[in-house]
């Protein structure tokens, strides 16, 4: 049996409390989990009883956030995190939208209350929501034919529909592509919705598998869902030309699939809200039935406030509505309803013109420091690489991640444990924690790894 010091101070137990189990001490039949040392310093050795959760093994660290964790305890002066998706300043500092602290002051002069919001989230976020995606007009909106919920971002959205699924097309398979975010397979691991892959990347030309991901797609059992990342693909960078899209739509519309649309980068990739939704844009003027979750983690910088959404497009505004009934009441029993401060600075961002268009200039930013630090670490990786190795794929990925194509585990331990630079052992980097004044440093680390560890 395990034992352990106890000191019971003031704080821990109260002197009333103390007595009472001074008195117990050792002389339980029912509890005999106290032997006592010594009462003068209230100080004992107590023999802890077995643990009803013996059986709960210890879980292993998020292959994404546990990065973040690793970071936090490195104190080497030179270590850097680009494992979390999250944009840093040039300082390497978080960023927090110019516009978004507008929209938080106007909160509170307008003194707005904290009541519950409805189940389904705040109206005028909503609206804005869907806005955004089919852009204001659309006929899915116009004939209201879009279920849209606000969710807990973009996590807590895909989990919603992941429970719609498993409600309502049981045993039907997402297919996602291979690689994927990897929380693309917790989420529909927990909501017991099966799923299988679709080829998706070609290690040999760091490029797409375009002719694997459409056989792949027309080989999935007819009425699969098929997850598609709507810009800016997580981990690889690399997203299907316009023409693909095309091929891509055909052949799910040919299987009688339904599409469903991950869409957490939108502005993010292109630096434009419309040219990143040209995907998901494309679906619906076919008028197909589809599912799209939304995040405004990146492109508000709304992290912690998770806020994003579900939006399921219909054929008709009768089968919407009763979609919509019920995703109200898969949420209700998980969270009851969603927080209210991001939706709020969301609905107020959008609905006010001039705000809007500085929201649209601080992206353009972000998305342009991001480019600057790409072409930054490519031509440091060119100048200091003396193999002659192509490093030009860095060039054509696209959004916060470079997919450096450092796959093997020893690889990225070699990067964290030799250069201190912290990313997950897929060998995605986001570039969105990396400053100019870093890629020097971090293409000898990149150079190293690459050339010396296999
Ligand atoms: N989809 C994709 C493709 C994605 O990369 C993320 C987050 C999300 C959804 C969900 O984000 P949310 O904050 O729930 O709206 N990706 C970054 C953070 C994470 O893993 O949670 C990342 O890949 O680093």
């Amino acid at each position: 049996m395990a034992s352990s010091m106890l000191s019971l101070g003031s704080t821990s137990l109260l002197p009333r409390e103390i007595n009472k189990d001074k008195l117990k001490l050792g002389t339980s039949n029912s509890k005999p989990f106290l032997k006592a040392k010594s009462f003068s310093r209230v100080t004992m050795t107590v023999a802890v009883k077995p643990s009803r959760f013996e059986g709960i093994t210890m879980a292993p660290p998020d292959p994404i956030l546990g990065v973040s964790e690793a970071f936090k305890a490195d104190n080497n002066e030179m270590k850097l995190n680009l494992g979390v998706g999250a944009y840093r300043t040039e300082e390497l500092q978080p960023y927090v939208l110019n516009v978004v602290k507008k929209a938080e002051n106007l909160m509170l002069e307008r003194g707005d209350n904290k009541e519950y919001l409805p189940i389904e989230g705040l109206a005028a976020f909503n609206k804005a929501t869907a806005e955004l995606l089919f852009g204001a007009g659309h006929p899915v909106i116009k004939e209201q034919r879009v279920a849209t919920i606000q969710g807990l971002s973009g996590t807590g959205s895909l989990r919603l529909a992941a429970a719609l699924i498993e409600r309502y097309f049981p045993g039907a398979k997402v297919v996602i592509s291979s690689p994927t975010w990897g929380n693309h397979k917790n989420i529909f691991n927990d909501a017991k919705v099966p799923w299988s892959e679709y080829r998706y990347y070609d290690p040999k030309t760091i490029g797409l598998d375009f002719e694997g991901m459409i056989a792949d797609i027309k080989e999935a059992p007819e009425g699969s869902f098929i997850l598609l990342h709507g810009c800016a693909h997580n981990p690889t960078g690399i997203d299907p030309t316009p023409e693909q899209w095309v091929k891509i739509a055909d052949v799910i519309q040919e299987k009688n699939h339904i599409p469903f649309f991950d869409v957490a980068y939108q502005g993010f990739a292109s630096g434009s809200l419309d040219e990143d939704a040209a995907s998901v844009r494309l679906f619906a003027e076919r008028g197909m039935e589809f599912f799209v979750a939304q995040s405004y983690s990146k492109n508000l910088g709304l992290y912690a406030e998770r806020i994003g959404a579900i939006n399921v497009v219909c054929s008709s505004a009768d089968a919407a509505t009763r979609v919509k009934s019920q995703l109200k009441r898969i949420a209700r029993p998980m969270y009851s309803n969603p927080p209210v401060h991001g939706a709020r600075i969301v609905a107020n961002v959008v609905g006010d013109a001039t705000m809007f268009s500085e929201w649209k200039a601080e992206m353009e930013m972000m998305a342009g420091r991001i480019k600057t630090v790409r072409q930054e670490l490519y031509d440091s990786l060119v100048s200091k690489d003396k193999s002659g190795k192509d490093w030009s794929f860095i060039l054509k990925q696209i959004g916060m991640f470079s997919f450096t194509g450092l796959n093997k585990a020893q690889q990225s331990d070699n990067m964290t444990d030799k250069w201190h630079v912290y990313m997950t052992k897929d060998g995605r980097i986001s570039l969105a924690g990396l400053s100019l004044a870093k890629c020097e440093y971090l293409a000898d680390a990149i150079i190293d790894s690459y050339h010396n560890v296999s």
